[in-house]
């Protein structure tokens, strides 16, 4: 755990107490702070000392900064009413990795940001480094809270996964380096906008170090971030990648740049391209990023439930042929509109979620289409479809172009029904080794 030794003897106050808020409250506890605590949905077991109280109750006037958890709105589309009490009190709103940053300020530390690929490529970057022998941890938007991490020592690398969220409350971000892969619409509303939110993806280029390098997916969209950057500025080219990536978790056109980014990446803090070459086929990618979970029957499953908007939808849509996809969820804006013209490996498509209806209407004629309702049943439909059609590498698709809170906790538990539903059917119908009774293989 890296400890904000710098908060001794400080009033702290932690809104939120999910993953990075009750990692907060640890950390804070530890360095000897005084901490106030508080979530509007749970109570969970806060450490000795730690005082659960409502934000009215806390003593403002003593605040050194207010820890927010970086799912709460703290400005648009309306700020938390405690982000608007220190708002106006002039106490700063800061995230868990402003924190460390507090704490080790001289950390060796890449950023990765983008609307898409960012977890895979963070992970990528962090194997490759430790192929090389060289000490590195990967952590923040990723699912490991910052503070939670062990030291990396002075020579080791931290490689931070960064939302947007986060990025609008680390003030004191600095990186040695770090990318942004793309940028397309998502959070809109918590950014008043795609303005806002291109400017939150741009703290990532501003907080390069002056020695440092900032690399850039291949979208137009990323050239204003060249502004931003006091340190080198660099395009990944073709030449990035290795020509043949053999690995299936790594499957797809967007997959060759993340790869490029993390191989640049990697070459910068002084990975060996050679090493990194031979290391790429260990790579093991990461739950519900286009997870292949299982092939039966000769149907593949892969679950993408990371795909929370359209356009992650598509790059997982452009990576199968002989497609049974499974979308829907709570929409995002514009729903899947924009990417019906990318539908033209898609054999049929079952609609979930609160967005089945309007899935339905934006794919119009363009595809065969049924309202399936949720996850299990639409997994029941694909296969049914796709034992009866017999085509070459047909693929179930979760790829749900929407987030999942309609229906589930968060999408890794949307994942993770999928991911069983598949294997159960998988089991219920594989034959069975009439020696032992055992299932065979799948
Ligand atoms: N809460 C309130 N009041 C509110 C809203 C929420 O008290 O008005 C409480 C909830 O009851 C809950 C806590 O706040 O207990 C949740 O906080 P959070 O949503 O910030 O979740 P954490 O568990 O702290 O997870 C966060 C990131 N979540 C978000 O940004 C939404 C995780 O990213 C991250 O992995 C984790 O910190 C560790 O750093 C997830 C994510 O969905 C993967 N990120 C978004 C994305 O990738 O698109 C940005």
């Amino acid at each position: 755990m890296i400890i904000p030794a710098i908060m001794s003897g400080k009033t702290v106050a932690v809104l939120g107490l999910g993953r990075s808020g009750l990692s907060a409250v640890r950390a804070l506890a530890m360095a000897g702070a005084t901490v106030y605590a508080h979530d509007d949905h749970t109570a969970p077991q806060l450490p000795e000392g730690v005082q659960a109280s409502s934000p009215e109750d806390w003593p403002w006037d003593e605040l050194a900064v207010l820890v927010i958890s970086p799912g709460i709105p703290h400005a648009f589309p309306e700020p938390h009413p405690a982000a608007a009490m220190a708002t106006a009190r002039g106490i700063p709103i800061i995230s868990d990795i402003e924190l460390m940053m507090l704490a080790r300020p001289e950390a060796r530390i890449v950023g990765i940001t983008g609307t898409n690929g960012k977890s895979t490529t963070t992970m990528l970057i962090s194997h490759l480094l430790g192929a090389c022998g060289i000490t590195a941890i990967a952590g923040g938007n990723i699912g490991t809270p910052v503070l939670e991490l062990e030291d990396p020592g002075p020579d080791g690398v931290i490689v931070l996964e960064l939302s947007s969220y986060q990025l609008e409350i680390t003030p004191s971000l600095a990186l040695d380096a770090g990318a942004v892969i793309n940028i397309t619409p998502d959070h809109l509303d918590r950014h008043f906008g795609w303005g806002g939110y291109v400017a939150a993806k741009a703290r990532l280029a501003e907080a390069i170090r002056k020695t440092g390098l900032l690399v850039l997916g291949r979208g137009a969209e990323l050239d204003p971030l060249i502004g931003f950057c006091s340190g080198e500025s660099q395009r990944i080219d073709q030449g990035d990648a290795p020509l043949f990536i053999n690995n299936p978790a790594l499957t797809g056109p967007h997959n060759i740049e993340n790869t490029a980014i993390a191989f640049r990446l990697g070459a910068y803090l002084g990975g060996d391209r050679q090493v990194m070459e031979s290391a790429l086929p260990q790579f093991r990618g990461l739950p519900h990023r286009m997870e292949p979970v299982c092939t039966h029957d000769g149907i593949h499953f892969v679950n993408d439930s990371k795909a929370t908007n359209a356009e992650a939808a598509e790059k997982a849509l452009r990576s199968f042929s002989s497609i049974y996809w499974i979308a829907g969820g709570e929409a995002k804006d514009g729903g899947i509109s924009g990417i019906t013209h990318a539908l033209s490996n898609v054999v049929r498509a079952y609609l979930i979620g609160a967005s089945a209806d309007d899935f339905a209407h934006d794919l119009g004629g363009s595809i065969p289409h049924r309202i399936s309702g949720t996850v299990e049943q639409a997994l029941a439909d694909a296969i049914a479809d796709a034992s009866a059609d017999h085509l070459p590498d047909a693929t179930i698709l979760l790829a749900p172009a929407a987030a999942s809170f309609d229906q589930f906790r968060n999408f890794e538990a949307r994942g993770d029904a999928f991911r069983a539903a598949a294997l159960n059917w998988a089991e219920e119908t594989m034959p069975r080794d009439t020696t032992n009774g055992e299932a065979m293989n799948v």
